[in-house]
């Protein structure tokens, strides 16, 4: 009897023990997740009655005849970004003023009710087949909030919403990046929506199982927390969202904006930044486009902190992407080129140095981010990279294998010649994390990894110079 007691009480205790290894299990990303951090660099096309009317946020009551773009083309939309190597583009099929750029069935405010092609038009079938022939993907963001419906802040506004997005998974998919904006106020009847999210969570995981779904606090894709293009320095792909939901109460901007280490749950952040100072397309603004310098600055800031880039480029009132915008997106593309074209490792040998060995380690310079470098005990051991030539530099790009969950907390680099050395401290690295440092010529430069989670694991080491002008000093 007592030895029965006992074999409970221990079965019991061990079985705790287990769940909690099991929910404390690392959070890793779905296959869905790993995809869309290799997408990198897309657009985001803000288009609808604010073109016309040259607002930001429309007040719904616009009439429908506004939208009438003279020259509509979304296949230049399309060259444009693929000439600018992005890989894909997210337009607003719906925005706060409720319009819809399809003729919902489920709204009286849409391309239907406009003149433009005499009610016949459909900016996202147009779109979505232009993205098919052009190799790009297809993301659709709509606004929860909704200015112009009246059914908006009752129980019914939630069935229109699911049905909308019902709608737009059939017609218009495969449909790869999903977006619910956060802005939330009162809608045309003055009253505010109670939305059912797990709803619109199941409807979304029912239709199309593969779509990733941006909000504030995802489930899949997180807010950065500015709209500037800007991911922390440090940036976990993790985040606790137990208490928040998508539409309110977000976690603060400054913890979107770097994740929680030992957060819950893989939500990677998504940098949304317009190329304009506004997000729709306002002729006055067309001296403000940012230069391909700037958005150089912000991809070392985003893609190089590990986050993705949405870049906004808003088409204009023929419904073609304005010139200053598509020179900009070109001379941004040449830069990247440019710039990134000579992998000075290449030219030099790769060791991982410890205590007592010393190992040829070509993998992390091997271009393929399936192999990897596995630095156990990284206190002791460190990945050396040693020039046959002093070479000069001032770039290196590192790649965690976050397949198997981001680990790397804190690190440093060194760079030595005969009569200096140079240390630099960071944190996390993540996919992709870009560093610049101060041009120096180097005879070797090693990385030591200080604080880890786990195995530290490096697919891809990068070396490069870039020119000078693009790096802060
Ligand atoms: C915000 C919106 O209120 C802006 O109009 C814009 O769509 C931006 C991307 O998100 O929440």
């Amino acid at each position: 009897m007592a030895l029965n007691k006992f074999t409970i009480a221990a079965v019991t205790v061990l079985y705790f023990s287990c769940i909690t290894i099991v929910l404390k299990a690392q959070p890793k990303p779905t296959l869905q997740q790993l995809a869309w951090h290799d997408m990198e660099f897309y657009l985001f096309t803000h288009f609808g009655p604010n073109t016309f009317t040259n607002k930001e946020w429309g007040h719904g009551d616009e009439p429908e005849d506004i939208f009438n773009p003279t020259d509509f083309d979304p296949g230049q939309w399309c060259r444009i970004a693929k000439q600018a190597g992005a890989k894909g583009i997210i337009i607003t099929a719906k925005h706060h003023d409720g319009f819809c750029l399809w003729p919902s069935k489920y709204s009286k405010h849409t391309v239907r009710e406009s003149k433009w092609k005499n009610g016949k038009g459909d900016v996202l079938k147009e779109l979505s087949t232009a993205c098919k022939k052009y190799g790009l993907k297809f993301g659709i963001y709509i606004s929860p909030w909704d200015r112009n419906h009246p059914d908006y802040g009752t129980e019914k506004y939630n069935d229109v919403f699911v049905n909308m997005m019902n709608e737009l998974f059939i017609n218009y998919g495969p449909i790869w990046e999903l977006w619910w904006d956060g802005a939330n106020g009162e809608g045309p009847n003055g009253k505010m929506q109670v939305y059912d999210w797990a709803r619109y969570r199941e409807t979304v995981k029912k239709l199309s199982p593969n779509t990733v779904v941006f909000s504030d606090v995802g489930p899949h894709i997180r807010w950065v927390g500015n709209e500037n293009g800007i991911a922390g320095e440090t940036n976990w792909n993790m985040l606790d969202t137990a208490g928040f939901t998508a539409g309110a109460g977000a976690p603060a901007t400054e913890i979107l904006n770097v994740g929680n280490m030992n957060g819950e749950a893989w939500i990677p952040a998504e940098c949304d930044v317009s190329i304009r100072p506004g997000w729709f397309y306002h002729k006055e603004e067309d001296d403000k486009v940012k230069t391909p310098e700037q958005l150089f600055g912000l991809y070392l800031k985003s893609v190089g902190r590990g986050a993705n880039l949405l870049l906004n480029v808003p088409p204009d009132r023929r419904g073609l992407i304005h010139e200053k915008d598509s020179a900009v997106l070109i001379g941004f593309k040449k830069l990247r080129d440019k710039n990134f074209k000579h992998n000075l490792i290449k030219d030099a040998r790769v060791l991982i140095i410890s205590a007592d060995s010393i190992k040829d380690k070509n993998l992390v310079n091997d271009n393929n981010i399936g192999t990897f470098a596995e630095i156990s005990d990284y206190q002791k051991e460190f990945i050396s990279i040693q020039f046959k030539n002093m070479t000069r530099l001032n770039c290196i790009v590192l790649n965690e294998k976050i397949k198997d969950g981001q680990n790397v907390q804190k690190f440093y680099i060194q760079l030595k010649n005969s009569y200096k050395t140079q240390r630099y401290v960071f944190s996390t690295i993540g996919r992709e994390r870009i560093i610049t440092f101060p041009v120096i010529d180097a005879d070797e430069l090693s990385i030591h990894f200080v604080e880890g989670k786990k195995k530290i694991k490096i697919t891809e080491v990068e070396l490069y110079r870039l020119n000078e002008k693009l790096v802060e000093k």
